[in-house]
Protein backbone atom coordinates (compact mmCIF):
# COMPACT_ATOMS: atom_id res chain seq x y z
CA UNK A 1 0.00 0.00 0.00
CA UNK A 2 2.54 2.17 0.84
CA UNK A 3 4.63 1.58 -1.91
CA UNK A 4 2.02 2.89 -4.71
CA UNK A 5 1.63 5.80 -2.57
CA UNK A 6 5.03 6.57 -2.79
CA UNK A 7 5.31 6.10 -6.36
CA UNK A 8 2.04 7.98 -6.99
CA UNK A 9 2.00 11.27 -4.84
CA UNK A 10 4.65 14.05 -5.95
CA UNK A 11 6.10 15.26 -2.93
CA UNK A 12 5.78 19.28 -3.83
CA UNK A 13 5.50 20.35 0.04
CA UNK A 14 6.91 19.64 2.99
CA UNK A 15 3.64 19.40 4.60
CA UNK A 16 2.88 16.62 2.29
CA UNK A 17 6.11 14.48 3.20
CA UNK A 18 5.41 15.29 7.09
CA UNK A 19 2.22 13.84 6.50
CA UNK A 20 3.25 10.79 4.60
CA UNK A 21 5.41 10.10 7.27
CA UNK A 22 3.14 10.35 9.82
CA UNK A 23 0.70 8.14 8.37
CA UNK A 24 3.94 5.97 8.09
CA UNK A 25 5.04 5.84 11.21
CA UNK A 26 1.25 4.79 12.63
CA UNK A 27 1.43 1.96 10.60
CA UNK A 28 4.75 0.56 11.71
CA UNK A 29 3.64 1.60 15.43
CA UNK A 30 0.09 -0.28 15.02
CA UNK A 31 2.12 -3.06 13.63
CA UNK A 32 4.43 -3.61 16.13
CA UNK A 33 1.58 -4.21 18.89
CA UNK A 34 0.68 -7.61 18.80
CA UNK A 35 -1.47 -7.70 22.15
CA UNK A 36 -0.54 -9.78 25.00
CA UNK A 37 -4.62 -12.15 25.58
CA UNK A 38 -5.75 -13.50 28.56
CA UNK A 39 -8.41 -16.66 28.54
CA UNK A 40 -12.15 -15.76 30.10
CA UNK A 41 -14.13 -19.00 30.92
CA UNK A 42 -17.41 -19.33 28.62
CA UNK A 43 -20.41 -22.16 29.82
CA UNK A 44 -18.43 -21.89 33.11
CA UNK A 45 -21.21 -24.68 34.58
CA UNK A 46 -20.77 -26.97 31.66
CA UNK A 47 -16.98 -29.35 31.70
CA UNK A 48 -16.95 -30.85 28.23
CA UNK A 49 -14.52 -34.52 27.51
CA UNK A 50 -11.61 -33.86 25.61
CA UNK A 51 -13.93 -31.16 23.72
CA UNK A 52 -12.24 -30.84 20.24
CA UNK A 53 -14.36 -28.62 18.19
CA UNK A 54 -16.56 -26.16 18.62
CA UNK A 55 -19.03 -25.23 15.61
CA UNK A 56 -21.84 -22.01 16.07
CA UNK A 57 -24.82 -23.46 13.81
CA UNK A 58 -25.54 -21.29 10.80
CA UNK A 59 -29.42 -21.19 11.40
CA UNK A 60 -29.26 -17.67 13.63
CA UNK A 61 -30.64 -20.34 16.65
CA UNK A 62 -26.99 -19.18 19.33
CA UNK A 63 -26.01 -22.60 19.87
CA UNK A 64 -22.65 -23.77 19.80
CA UNK A 65 -22.33 -28.08 19.06
CA UNK A 66 -19.06 -29.41 20.66
CA UNK A 67 -17.49 -32.75 19.64
CA UNK A 68 -16.01 -34.53 22.52
CA UNK A 69 -13.33 -37.17 21.33
CA UNK A 70 -15.06 -40.11 22.79
CA UNK A 71 -18.29 -39.74 20.14
CA UNK A 72 -20.60 -37.11 21.54
CA UNK A 73 -21.75 -33.62 19.88
CA UNK A 74 -22.54 -31.33 22.81
CA UNK A 75 -24.48 -28.35 22.41
CA UNK A 76 -24.60 -25.46 24.67
CA UNK A 77 -26.74 -21.66 24.05
CA UNK A 78 -24.36 -19.07 23.09
CA UNK A 79 -23.96 -16.84 25.93
CA UNK A 80 -25.08 -18.84 28.67
CA UNK A 81 -23.20 -20.69 31.90
CA UNK A 82 -23.44 -24.09 30.25
CA UNK A 83 -25.61 -25.22 32.88
CA UNK A 84 -28.16 -26.07 30.00
CA UNK A 85 -26.58 -28.49 27.70
CA UNK A 86 -27.81 -31.31 25.29
CA UNK A 87 -26.30 -34.31 23.65
CA UNK A 88 -27.00 -33.94 19.60
CA UNK A 89 -25.22 -37.51 18.51
CA UNK A 90 -23.69 -40.29 20.46
CA UNK A 91 -21.71 -42.22 18.23
CA UNK A 92 -19.76 -43.86 21.45
CA UNK A 93 -20.58 -47.10 21.10
CA UNK A 94 -19.38 -47.20 17.84
CA UNK A 95 -15.64 -46.41 19.78
CA UNK A 96 -14.26 -44.12 17.33
CA UNK A 97 -11.71 -43.43 20.36
CA UNK A 98 -9.73 -46.10 19.55
CA UNK A 99 -6.01 -44.60 20.54
CA UNK A 100 -5.02 -41.11 21.44
CA UNK A 101 -5.51 -39.50 18.13
CA UNK A 102 -8.21 -41.34 16.95
CA UNK A 103 -11.98 -40.09 17.44
CA UNK A 104 -14.91 -37.91 16.97
CA UNK A 105 -12.24 -35.58 15.39
CA UNK A 106 -14.72 -32.51 13.44
CA UNK A 107 -18.16 -31.62 12.78
CA UNK A 108 -19.07 -28.97 9.73
CA UNK A 109 -22.48 -27.70 9.21
CA UNK A 110 -23.66 -27.17 5.44
CA UNK A 111 -23.30 -24.02 4.00
CA UNK A 112 -27.41 -24.01 3.57
CA UNK A 113 -27.83 -25.90 7.41
CA UNK A 114 -30.43 -23.79 8.06
CA UNK A 115 -32.78 -24.86 5.19
CA UNK A 116 -31.36 -28.17 4.84
CA UNK A 117 -30.42 -28.97 8.76
CA UNK A 118 -27.34 -31.13 6.65
CA UNK A 119 -23.75 -31.46 8.68
CA UNK A 120 -21.06 -33.20 8.60
CA UNK A 121 -18.48 -35.16 10.93
CA UNK A 122 -15.17 -37.05 10.47
CA UNK A 123 -14.67 -40.04 12.97
CA UNK A 124 -12.19 -43.06 13.25
CA UNK A 125 -12.78 -46.85 13.06
CA UNK A 126 -11.11 -50.23 13.42
CA UNK A 127 -11.48 -53.10 11.58
CA UNK A 128 -10.05 -52.03 8.88
CA UNK A 129 -8.63 -48.99 11.09
CA UNK A 130 -9.63 -45.85 8.62
CA UNK A 131 -11.19 -42.49 8.77
CA UNK A 132 -14.98 -41.61 8.11
CA UNK A 133 -16.73 -38.54 6.44
CA UNK A 134 -20.57 -38.62 6.98
CA UNK A 135 -23.41 -36.43 6.85
CA UNK A 136 -25.94 -36.47 9.38
CA UNK A 137 -29.41 -34.04 8.91
CA UNK A 138 -31.18 -32.71 12.08
CA UNK A 139 -33.93 -34.72 13.19
CA UNK A 140 -37.86 -33.16 11.88
CA UNK A 141 -39.19 -33.32 15.68
CA UNK A 142 -35.91 -31.84 18.03
CA UNK A 143 -33.43 -29.63 16.63
CA UNK A 144 -31.22 -30.71 19.40
CA UNK A 145 -30.95 -34.13 17.70
CA UNK A 146 -29.30 -35.72 14.95
CA UNK A 147 -31.32 -38.09 13.04
CA UNK A 148 -28.93 -41.50 13.55
CA UNK A 149 -30.92 -43.32 10.72
CA UNK A 150 -30.01 -40.54 8.24
CA UNK A 151 -26.18 -41.06 8.07
CA UNK A 152 -24.70 -40.77 4.54
CA UNK A 153 -20.79 -42.02 4.54
CA UNK A 154 -19.18 -39.80 1.97
CA UNK A 155 -15.62 -41.14 2.37
CA UNK A 156 -13.84 -43.86 4.25
CA UNK A 157 -9.96 -43.64 3.99
CA UNK A 158 -8.09 -46.81 5.03
CA UNK A 159 -5.37 -45.82 8.11
CA UNK A 160 -2.19 -47.83 8.46
CA UNK A 161 -1.47 -46.46 11.93
CA UNK A 162 -3.05 -45.10 15.10
CA UNK A 163 -1.33 -41.29 14.86
CA UNK A 164 -1.49 -38.64 12.55
CA UNK A 165 -5.23 -38.24 11.66
CA UNK A 166 -5.80 -35.17 11.22
CA UNK A 167 -9.73 -35.17 11.11
CA UNK A 168 -10.80 -31.66 10.63
CA UNK A 169 -13.42 -31.08 8.28
CA UNK A 170 -14.60 -27.25 7.46
CA UNK A 171 -16.80 -25.82 4.44
CA UNK A 172 -14.52 -22.86 2.07
CA UNK A 173 -15.94 -19.57 1.29
CA UNK A 174 -16.33 -21.56 -1.91
CA UNK A 175 -19.40 -24.08 -0.48
CA UNK A 176 -16.93 -27.05 -0.65
CA UNK A 177 -16.20 -28.91 1.90
CA UNK A 178 -11.91 -29.05 3.00
CA UNK A 179 -10.77 -32.10 4.44
CA UNK A 180 -7.46 -32.61 6.33
CA UNK A 181 -5.72 -35.52 6.06
CA UNK A 182 -2.48 -36.94 8.29
CA UNK A 183 -0.06 -38.88 6.71
CA UNK A 184 -1.39 -42.46 8.18
CA UNK A 185 0.89 -42.32 11.21
CA UNK A 186 4.13 -44.32 12.63
CA UNK A 187 6.92 -41.85 12.38
CA UNK A 188 9.17 -40.58 9.03
CA UNK A 189 6.04 -41.33 6.61
CA UNK A 190 7.20 -44.49 6.11
CA UNK A 191 5.12 -45.02 3.46
CA UNK A 192 5.50 -41.68 1.67
CA UNK A 193 1.63 -41.39 1.66
CA UNK A 194 2.38 -37.43 2.02
CA UNK A 195 4.21 -37.03 -1.56
CA UNK A 196 2.24 -39.73 -3.58
CA UNK A 197 -0.90 -37.63 -4.94
CA UNK A 198 -2.15 -41.21 -5.84
CA UNK A 199 -3.24 -41.12 -2.21
CA UNK A 200 -5.64 -39.08 0.15
CA UNK A 201 -3.23 -39.30 3.30
CA UNK A 202 -0.91 -36.15 3.77
CA UNK A 203 -3.46 -34.05 2.14
CA UNK A 204 -5.99 -31.35 2.13
CA UNK A 205 -8.82 -32.27 0.24
CA UNK A 206 -11.52 -30.58 -1.11
CA UNK A 207 -14.78 -31.98 -2.28
CA UNK A 208 -18.65 -31.02 -3.48
CA UNK A 209 -21.07 -32.36 -0.88
CA UNK A 210 -24.01 -31.23 -3.12
CA UNK A 211 -22.92 -33.50 -6.17
CA UNK A 212 -21.61 -37.17 -7.11
CA UNK A 213 -18.67 -37.71 -9.53
CA UNK A 214 -18.81 -41.05 -12.00
CA UNK A 215 -15.33 -42.90 -12.11
CA UNK A 216 -15.19 -44.76 -15.18
CA UNK A 217 -12.47 -47.54 -14.83
CA UNK A 218 -12.32 -49.73 -17.87
CA UNK A 219 -15.91 -51.03 -18.42
CA UNK A 220 -16.90 -50.37 -14.59
CA UNK A 221 -18.79 -46.58 -13.38
CA UNK A 222 -18.25 -46.02 -9.79
CA UNK A 223 -20.80 -43.22 -8.74
CA UNK A 224 -18.59 -41.58 -5.85
CA UNK A 225 -21.12 -39.90 -2.88
CA UNK A 226 -19.54 -36.14 -3.52
CA UNK A 227 -18.80 -34.44 -6.36
CA UNK A 228 -14.49 -33.67 -7.89
CA UNK A 229 -14.95 -29.71 -8.16
CA UNK A 230 -13.73 -29.23 -12.06
CA UNK A 231 -11.30 -26.08 -10.27
CA UNK A 232 -9.36 -28.65 -8.29
CA UNK A 233 -5.95 -29.19 -9.13
CA UNK A 234 -5.82 -32.71 -9.92
CA UNK A 235 -9.37 -32.41 -10.88
CA UNK A 236 -8.42 -34.28 -14.63
CA UNK A 237 -6.95 -37.50 -12.37
CA UNK A 238 -4.32 -38.05 -15.13
CA UNK A 239 -1.87 -40.72 -14.30
CA UNK A 240 -4.03 -42.07 -10.81
CA UNK A 241 -3.44 -38.83 -9.06
CA UNK A 242 -6.28 -38.23 -6.78
CA UNK A 243 -9.15 -35.71 -8.02
CA UNK A 244 -9.93 -34.63 -4.46
CA UNK A 245 -6.64 -33.12 -3.50
CA UNK A 246 -6.19 -29.63 -2.83
CA UNK A 247 -2.63 -29.21 -1.42
CA UNK A 248 -0.53 -32.34 -0.26
CA UNK A 249 3.25 -33.03 1.33
CA UNK A 250 1.59 -32.19 5.20
CA UNK A 251 2.44 -34.20 8.24
CA UNK A 252 -0.70 -33.99 10.58
CA UNK A 253 -2.77 -30.62 9.84
CA UNK A 254 -4.13 -30.20 13.07
CA UNK A 255 -6.79 -27.86 12.82
CA UNK A 256 -6.53 -25.34 9.59
CA UNK A 257 -9.40 -22.56 9.67
CA UNK A 258 -10.33 -19.77 6.30
CA UNK A 259 -9.20 -16.21 7.32
CA UNK A 260 -12.38 -14.54 6.28
CA UNK A 261 -11.81 -11.28 5.25
CA UNK A 262 -9.04 -12.62 2.82
CA UNK A 263 -9.84 -16.52 2.24
CA UNK A 264 -6.91 -17.81 3.03
CA UNK A 265 -6.38 -21.04 4.26
CA UNK A 266 -4.11 -21.38 7.14
CA UNK A 267 -3.06 -24.87 8.41
CA UNK A 268 -0.74 -25.60 11.71
CA UNK A 269 1.08 -29.13 10.16
CA UNK A 270 2.82 -30.70 13.29
CA UNK A 271 5.83 -31.53 13.45
CA UNK A 272 7.62 -35.02 14.05
CA UNK A 273 10.73 -34.28 16.32
CA UNK A 274 12.36 -30.66 15.37
CA UNK A 275 9.90 -28.47 13.79
CA UNK A 276 6.38 -27.16 13.74
CA UNK A 277 5.36 -25.11 11.23
CA UNK A 278 2.12 -23.11 9.86
CA UNK A 279 1.69 -23.13 6.90
CA UNK A 280 -0.77 -20.72 3.84
CA UNK A 281 -2.23 -23.38 1.74
CA UNK A 282 -2.25 -22.54 -1.89
CA UNK A 283 -4.60 -24.70 -4.44
CA UNK A 284 -2.19 -27.82 -5.68
CA UNK A 285 0.62 -26.49 -3.52
CA UNK A 286 3.35 -29.01 -1.79
CA UNK A 287 4.06 -28.27 1.99
CA UNK A 288 7.33 -30.98 2.01
CA UNK A 289 6.62 -33.71 4.12
CA UNK A 290 8.80 -36.24 4.24
CA UNK A 291 11.25 -34.59 2.32
CA UNK A 292 11.42 -31.39 4.70
CA UNK A 293 10.23 -30.52 7.76
CA UNK A 294 9.36 -26.83 7.98
CA UNK A 295 12.22 -24.72 6.82
CA UNK A 296 14.43 -27.63 6.94
CA UNK A 297 15.67 -30.74 4.99
CA UNK A 298 14.08 -33.95 6.49
CA UNK A 299 15.88 -36.64 3.85
CA UNK A 300 17.45 -35.88 0.67
CA UNK A 301 14.99 -33.94 -1.85
CA UNK A 302 15.07 -34.94 -5.36
CA UNK A 303 16.16 -32.98 -8.31
CA UNK A 304 13.85 -30.15 -9.23
CA UNK A 305 11.72 -30.67 -6.58
CA UNK A 306 9.74 -27.44 -5.63
CA UNK A 307 8.30 -27.02 -1.92
CA UNK A 308 6.51 -23.97 -0.11
CA UNK A 309 7.80 -23.07 2.84
CA UNK A 310 5.79 -22.45 6.40
CA UNK A 311 5.00 -18.98 7.15
CA UNK A 312 6.32 -19.36 10.76
CA UNK A 313 8.36 -22.47 12.45
CA UNK A 314 9.47 -22.77 16.10
CA UNK A 315 11.43 -25.58 17.27
CA UNK A 316 11.19 -28.28 20.11
CA UNK A 317 14.30 -27.76 21.79
CA UNK A 318 16.41 -24.46 22.78
CA UNK A 319 19.34 -25.66 21.07
CA UNK A 320 17.61 -25.59 17.43
CA UNK A 321 16.78 -21.99 18.41
CA UNK A 322 20.07 -20.59 16.76
CA UNK A 323 19.00 -23.08 13.70
CA UNK A 324 15.21 -21.39 13.67
CA UNK A 325 14.27 -18.92 10.61
CA UNK A 326 12.26 -17.29 13.75
CA UNK A 327 14.80 -17.29 16.87
CA UNK A 328 12.84 -15.25 18.94
CA UNK A 329 9.86 -17.82 18.69
CA UNK A 330 9.51 -19.89 22.13
CA UNK A 331 9.67 -23.79 21.58
CA UNK A 332 6.98 -26.03 21.52
CA UNK A 333 6.24 -29.97 21.06
CA UNK A 334 2.58 -30.12 19.24
CA UNK A 335 1.18 -27.24 17.64
CA UNK A 336 -2.48 -26.62 17.28
CA UNK A 337 -3.79 -24.03 14.46
CA UNK A 338 -6.46 -21.45 14.94
CA UNK A 339 -7.91 -18.34 13.61
CA UNK A 340 -6.85 -15.35 12.09
CA UNK A 341 -8.75 -12.74 13.96
CA UNK A 342 -11.70 -11.31 12.68
CA UNK A 343 -13.89 -10.04 15.31
CA UNK A 344 -14.96 -6.74 15.70
CA UNK A 345 -14.30 -6.53 20.33
CA UNK A 346 -11.09 -6.47 19.90
CA UNK A 347 -9.59 -4.02 17.43
CA UNK A 348 -5.70 -4.92 18.38
CA UNK A 349 -6.29 -8.58 17.71
CA UNK A 350 -7.58 -7.67 14.07
CA UNK A 351 -5.60 -9.39 11.57
CA UNK A 352 -3.18 -11.36 13.92
CA UNK A 353 -3.38 -15.31 13.71
CA UNK A 354 -3.90 -16.90 16.97
CA UNK A 355 -2.68 -20.71 17.71
CA UNK A 356 -1.10 -22.46 20.39
CA UNK A 357 1.38 -25.29 21.42
CA UNK A 358 -1.08 -28.31 22.14
CA UNK A 359 1.37 -29.68 24.95
CA UNK A 360 3.05 -26.33 27.07
CA UNK A 361 -0.03 -24.31 26.45
CA UNK A 362 1.91 -21.04 24.86
CA UNK A 363 -0.55 -18.93 22.99
CA UNK A 364 1.10 -17.53 19.92
CA UNK A 365 0.12 -14.61 17.56
CA UNK A 366 1.99 -13.87 14.17
CA UNK A 367 1.30 -11.01 11.23
CA UNK A 368 1.93 -12.33 7.90
CA UNK A 369 1.77 -10.06 4.29
CA UNK A 370 2.64 -11.46 1.56
CA UNK A 371 3.54 -14.80 2.69
CA UNK A 372 6.26 -13.34 4.96
CA UNK A 373 5.34 -12.78 8.84
CA UNK A 374 6.39 -9.37 9.47
CA UNK A 375 5.80 -10.06 13.27
CA UNK A 376 5.47 -12.92 15.87
CA UNK A 377 5.25 -13.34 19.72
CA UNK A 378 3.75 -15.10 22.37
CA UNK A 379 0.33 -13.31 23.41
CA UNK A 380 -0.34 -15.60 26.72
CA UNK A 381 1.34 -18.59 28.70
CA UNK A 382 -0.82 -20.74 30.31
CA UNK A 383 -0.19 -24.50 31.35
CA UNK A 384 -3.35 -25.76 30.25
CA UNK A 385 -3.30 -28.37 26.92
CA UNK A 386 -4.81 -26.49 24.33
CA UNK A 387 -6.38 -28.98 21.49
CA UNK A 388 -8.46 -26.31 19.61
CA UNK A 389 -9.64 -22.89 18.86
CA UNK A 390 -12.91 -22.11 17.91
CA UNK A 391 -14.37 -19.11 16.11
CA UNK A 392 -18.17 -17.99 16.36
CA UNK A 393 -19.78 -15.95 13.43
CA UNK A 394 -18.96 -12.96 14.73
CA UNK A 395 -15.72 -13.63 14.69
CA UNK A 396 -14.32 -14.13 18.19
CA UNK A 397 -12.15 -16.45 18.71
CA UNK A 398 -12.13 -19.38 21.78
CA UNK A 399 -9.31 -21.81 22.81
CA UNK A 400 -10.49 -25.19 24.09
CA UNK A 401 -8.22 -26.97 26.96
CA UNK A 402 -8.02 -30.23 27.83
CA UNK A 403 -9.56 -29.41 31.42
CA UNK A 404 -13.01 -29.32 29.60
CA UNK A 405 -13.18 -25.82 29.74
CA UNK A 406 -13.45 -23.24 26.91
CA UNK A 407 -12.07 -20.13 27.04
CA UNK A 408 -13.18 -16.63 25.26
CA UNK A 409 -9.35 -15.51 24.23
CA UNK A 410 -9.43 -11.46 24.94
CA UNK A 411 -6.73 -8.59 24.67
CA UNK A 412 -5.42 -7.87 28.53
CA UNK A 413 -4.74 -4.49 26.93
CA UNK A 414 -1.31 -4.91 27.59
CA UNK A 415 1.09 -5.17 25.20
CA UNK A 416 2.83 -8.92 24.11
CA UNK A 417 6.66 -9.88 23.99
CA UNK A 418 6.64 -9.53 20.30
CA UNK A 419 9.42 -9.97 17.44
CA UNK A 420 10.17 -8.12 14.12
CA UNK A 421 11.94 -9.84 12.35
CA UNK A 422 15.25 -8.90 11.12
CA UNK A 423 15.33 -8.85 7.31
CA UNK A 424 16.94 -11.38 5.53
CA1 LIG B 1 6.02 -28.27 5.57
Amino acid sequence: MFDSQFRNVGYKNFRQILAAGVCLFAAISSRAELPAVKFRSVFPEATFDRPLRMEEANDGSGRFFVPEQKGRIVVVPKGSDGKQTSEFLNIVDRKPLASNEEGLLGVAFHPQFRTNGLLYIYYNQQNPRRSVISEFKVSATDSNKADMASERKLLEVEQPYPNHKGGQVTFGPDGFLYIGLGDGGAGNDPHNNAQNTAVLLGKILRIDVNSRTNIVTGKHTNSLQYGIPSDNPFANRKYGVRGEIWAYGLRNPWRFSFDRETGELWVADVGQDLWEEVDVIVKGGNYGWNVREAFHPFKPEPEGARYIDPVIEYPHTPTLLPESKFPKQPIGTSITGGYVYRGKKFPTLRGVYIYADFTLGTIYGVRVENGKATEYGTLLSQPKNIASFAEDLDGEVYALAFDGKIYAVEPTGEKAQSNIPEQR
